[in-house]
């Protein structure tokens, strides 16, 4: 009898952190997680196994799927919009081909478990894509089904995934007859920029959010990448890996879609600058425009509309900008620096 368990993939990563951390508080140990490097230190005690794999290594991938049952998957691994750029082909292969490996042994662990297999994922903002930053201004709060062009190998990577799991949740195998039975239950958030008082983020580009703070609190220079006027959508991680679990957990029968927005508070870098220095008065922060960055952010919406995800399960953030900074990002921060606590700078 296979044991029942959670796969997290891409437990190294941000998101990771926060998660298993999340899911091991709730009383659930049993975690296996997946990443390319060795796992951090302080998740090892979280979780029941840590495997050291690939994503694109599909024959060791079949052999995890051989000693564990996973009830659900959270597919994290992914390369961000940044260092994908650096390398777009890599990035297609780790983004695309990865996650089409891993839906591919869950729609088999449903068909041999006849369990519907929950597969959690996690888009972004970078699926959707302006021309020009008046467009991206004019379009204001964008739906989940406005403004598809992404601009960037990441974002694109992001919308094949977000369709695989749609092709893996309702049509896979339309050929085969009992193909109801190879079904899995693909669940997607597009997240917006996150920013974690615990780790920092390398290789995305609304990376200036947590960076300018991180630095501040160090008592580094920080050079923001964008414009003072740059807009972006922003959530603290508390938030994030609680929308991950309550999407996880909300009855599939309350979710009219598939792919859900999710978003908290949407400062310009000018305001982010001012909060921080408020916070940390000896900041030391500056602009010099990264002119390719500039163009991914601009391609993104300033703010997106959740109002899907509020009515179908619930959503509704903990924190708003002034609760994101004063109540969690500002005081764990300023404990961790001060009490000489390394944060943990992770690709992705
Ligand atoms: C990135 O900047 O690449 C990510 C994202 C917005 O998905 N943080």
């Amino acid at each position: 009898m296979k044991q029942d368990c959670i796969l997290i993939t891409g437990a190294n990563g941000e998101i990771g952190h926060s998660l298993i951390t999340k899911i091991y508080e709730q009383g659930n140990g049993n975690i296996v997680a997946l990443d390319l490097s060795p796992l951090d230190s302080c998740l090892a005690e979280c979780c029941c196994e840590f495997i050291q794999c690939n994503i694109l290594d599909e024959a060791h991938l079949v052999e995890i799927f051989q000693d564990y049952h996973f009830t659900s998957i959270f597919h994290l691994a992914s390369i961000l919009s940044t260092r994908a750029e650096m390398n777009p082909l890599q990035a297609q292969k780790v983004n695309v081909q990865g996650t089409a490996i891993l839906l591919e042994l869950a729609a088999q662990q449903t068909l041999q478990m006849q369990y519907e297999t929950k597969f959690i994922y996690p888009s972004s903002i970078a699926v959707y894509g302006f021309p020009t930053p008046e467009a991206k201004q004019q379009a204001g709060k964008v739906r989940e089904d406005q403004a598809l062009s992404p601009v960037t190998m990441y974002g694109i990577n992001k919308l094949a995934c977000e369709n695989l799991g749609a092709y893996y949740g309702a049509h896979y195998r339309l050929l085969n007859e009992g193909k109801q039975a190879h079904h899995i239950d693909f669940r997607a958030i597009r997240f917006p920029g996150l920013i974690s008082a615990i780790t920092v983020p390398t290789g995305g580009t609304s990376d200036y959010g947590p960076e300018m703070l991180h630095h501040a609190a160090q008592g580094l220079p920080y050079n923001c990448f964008v414009r003072p006027d740059t807009r972006l959508p922003f959530m603290v991680m508390p938030d994030a890996v609680k929308s991950l679990l309550t999407l996880e957990s909300a009855p599939r029968e309350s979710l009219s879609q598939l792919i859900y927005n999710v978003t908290s508070f949407n400062p310009s870098a000018e305001q982010l600058a001012e909060i921080t220095i408020n916070a940390f008065p000896s900041a030391n922060i500056h602009y010099s425009i990264h002119p390719a960055r500039q163009i991914i952010v601009d391609s993104w919406p300033g703010d997106i509309d959740d109002s899907a995800a509020r009515r179908d399960w619930g959503w509704t953030p903990d924190f708003d900008l002034e609760q994101a900074f004063q109540q969690y990002l500002i005081p764990q921060i300023h404990n961790r620096y001060h009490q000489g606590v390394t944060t943990v700078k992770v690709q992705e």
